[in-house]
């Protein structure tokens, strides 16, 4: 660093660059900071994006302090429409991340002669920043999928019909929030073409679309997230495939595949058959004291799944039961729009 009792007027502009610079960097770094803190309350996150800000207020020395106002800046107060127009989240977290990447590149430039060590710092930063604006619009992401999975009791899996376009959308007008695509028999070109249209109306309907079985398709199709069985894809290995931004969900009827699915990350529990069932032929049924015991001391979302009908909701709910998956009720019903508000009427309760 050179004598700062004496700077050459180009140099002035240079400290009022970085000067500048700094403050926009730490500005943004500071928006996405509270958002990680208020907004996903993950403090991995506000630590990781405090240091930074704290390395650069350190590094924000008095002499670029002193270079502000010197020189007039014709172009303060400016703004863009893009500013006005940032409304959610997601779009915070990537206007203010892009933010403090341009600021950073721009002290990575103009440091580079009289502080490289802040030039370096600079650029170590930015390239944290690409990974973290990443990170942090897959948990955004993520966490407006669990809030669905929270705050919804009723979820809905298909099954194979003629008039399943239909079907579904009549269950999304009635309010079905939660969306499972299940395709056993075909191939995977006709597979991907359904799921791709029930995602599309889906997200229509602002509801959640998760593929059952195959992780590859829940990838072409971009779904919301998969439902996964013990003989499918192992939970590590489809996170590390899927990455944060989507929901696993898991079919466990015993404590060791529960307690396996719960460490490994899954976001919800399918626990079932409750009752004996024509659509999984052959399973025992757990019945209801063994399901009880078993999600006792469950706090993450779990559904119960299996022969669930319309009239057996209510000694459900009597056994503490909130949450439930069905197929055939639905799938089947002569009135799929009409049958799934009385189940979600009878579902209504505090989550
Ligand atoms: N997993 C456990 S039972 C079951 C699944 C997929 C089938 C549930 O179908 P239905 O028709 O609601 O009994
Ligand atoms: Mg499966």
């Amino acid at each position: 660093m050179q004598n700062s009792n004496w700077v050459h007027a180009e140099d002035l502009r240079i400290f009022q660059i970085i000067d500048a610079n700094l403050d926009r960097a730490r500005e943004g770094l500071r928006v996405i900071e509270d958002w990680s803190r208020f907004g996903l309350g993950d403090e991995k996150y506000v630590k990781r994006i405090k240091n930074f800000r704290q390395i650069l207020g350190k590094n924000h020395l008095e002499i670029y302090k002193k270079s502000r106002n010197s020189i007039d800046d014709k172009c303060k107060g400016l703004t863009h429409k893009e500013q006005i127009n940032r409304k959610t989240p997601q779009q915070i977290i990537s206007s203010n991340a892009g933010r403090v990447q341009e600021a950073l590149r721009v002290i990575e430039e103009f440091s580079r002669v009289h502080n490289n060590n802040l030039s370096k710092i600079a650029s170590e930063i930015r390239y944290e920043i690409y990974t973290l604006e990443i990170e942090l619009l897959s948990l955004s992401k993520c966490k407006n999928y669990k809030k669905i999975l929270k705050e919804n009791n009723l979820y809905v899996i298909t099954d194979q019909k003629e008039n399943l376009l239909e079907i579904v959308e009549h269950l999304l007008i009635a309010g079905v929030k939660i969306i499972q695509h299940r395709f056993k028999k075909g191939t995977d070109k006709d597979h991907l073409k359904e799921a791709i249209q029930i995602k599309n109306l889906c997200k229509r309907y602002n509801s959640l679309f998760i593929i059952n079985d195959r992780v590859d398709i829940a990838l072409a199709s971009d779904a919301d997230g998969i439902h996964l069985g013990q003989d499918d894809l192992d939970l590590n290995n489809a996170r590390k495939l899927l990455g944060y931004s989507k929901i696993i969900g898991i079919s466990a009827n015993n404590k060791i595949d529960i307690s396996n699915a719960i460490n490994n990350g899954c976001d919800y529990i399918g626990i079932g058959p409750v009752f004996d069932t024509s659509t999984k032929k052959g399973k025992k049924p757990l019945g209801i004291d063994k399901i009880k015991t078993l999600t006792k001391d469950l706090n993450i979302p779990w559904f119960a799944i299996g022969g669930i009908t319309t009239k057996k909701i209510s000694i459900l709910k009597s056994h503490g039961f909130k949450k439930v998956a069905l197929v055939s009720q639905l799938m089947n019903s002569k009135d799929p729009k009409r049958d799934a508000m009385i189940i979600l009427k009878e579902l209504v309760h505090e989550n």
